[in-house]
């Protein structure tokens, strides 16, 4: 059976035309077709951020989704390409890139807004990868998640409610696993002098402020967010791949002439996805395939 599935490269699932987000009839087919369990991982970030890079090292191929300013990073939407599972026999590993999600200032964020939040909701891993340390504007590039609750109406809170981080517990529990990945890192992980491993250090980001100022609560906002939607969380740091000058030719460049560190950085992520990435469950621990995750 898995090997009816042979798709040679990435193709638009969720595409935007005309500022209008439409699902591409054609993925859902491909979708609808498969009957084994699939296994979900979802990128999404600032542009021009190694995401499509990463998702071709899920993929185990050097090309793929389409790198740096190609025409596919003009279309906005969700792009997918499934792949046999290279760790689970029988499992289809569906990879969703996301693309030309800007910064917030720049207009059109209603469906950008969307995309995110279509990208937490089908995936059972949800990747958000951002260049350099978790800072304020890390953070406020992630300024989606707090709009998610706007977005997802679970049946039991119909209302519109002042208080929707709170009640918004019932639908977490088919939220995906969240994984934070931070490329070009060059700092060292210490706190008083000792070290932190990524993880921790994702934890103390996500500390929040005591205070109930206006500028408190806005830091607090994304990270109570993230607290609430993400109970299972997990950080990865990535040094940077190469020298600046050589960063555009990177699909090019074979293993060897790249940083070691990196090397191993992403062969321990693809192997942290690929054994620890669960099969997309609805509420009540149904298993998704095709037929049932398509609109029918
Ligand atoms: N600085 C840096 N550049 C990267 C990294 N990974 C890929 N790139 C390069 O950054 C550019 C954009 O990469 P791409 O994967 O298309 O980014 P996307 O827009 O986030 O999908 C390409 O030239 C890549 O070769 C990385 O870890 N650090
Ligand atoms: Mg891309």
């Amino acid at each position: 059976m898995a090997s009816e599935i042979h798709m040679t490269g990435p193709m638009c699932l969720i595409e935007n035309t005309n500022g209008r987000l439409m699902a591409n009839p054609e993925a859902l087919k491909i979708l609808s077709a498969i009957t084994q369990p699939m296994v979900v991982v979802a990128i999404v970030g600032l542009y021009r951020t190694g995401k499509s890079y990463l998702m071709n090292k899920l993929a185990g191929k050097k090309k793929g989704f389409s790198l740096g300013s190609t025409v596919q990073s003009h279309t906005k939407g969700i792009w997918m390409w499934c792949v046999p599972h290279p760790k689970k026999p029988g499992h289809i590993l569906v990879l969703l890139d996301t693309e030309g999600l800007g910064d917030v200032e720049k207009g059109d964020n209603q469906n950008d807004s969307w995309i995110f939040a279509l990208a937490v909701l089908l995936s059972s891993t949800f990747v958000y990868n951002s260049i350099g340390t978790i800072n304020q504007q890390a953070m406020d590039q992630l300024y989606y998640v707090t709009e998610l609750t706007h977005r997802i109406r679970s049946k039991s809170s119909p209302d519109e409610n002042e208080n929707e981080v709170e009640d918004s517990a019932d639908f977490v529990s088919f939220f995906p696993d969240f994984v934070w990945t931070l490329r070009d890192f060059s700092l060292d992980l210490e706190a008083d002098g000792q070290p932190l491993t990524p993880d921790e250090y994702l934890t103390y980001s996500l500390k929040l402020k005591k205070g109930t100022s206006q500028k408190d609560e806005t830091f607090n906002l994304p990270r109570l967010c993230i607290r609430k939607f993400f109970p299972k969380k997990k950080c990865f740091v990535f040094d940077r791949p190469v020298h600046r000058r050589k960063l555009a030719q990177l699909e090019k460049l074979q293993d060897e002439e790249l940083d070691p560190e990196f090397v191993q950085q992403v062969a321990d992520f693809c192997s942290y996805i690929f054994s620890n990435s669960k099969t997309k469950t609805l509420s009540g621990g149904i298993q998704v395939n095709g037929p049932r995750k398509s609109p029918s």
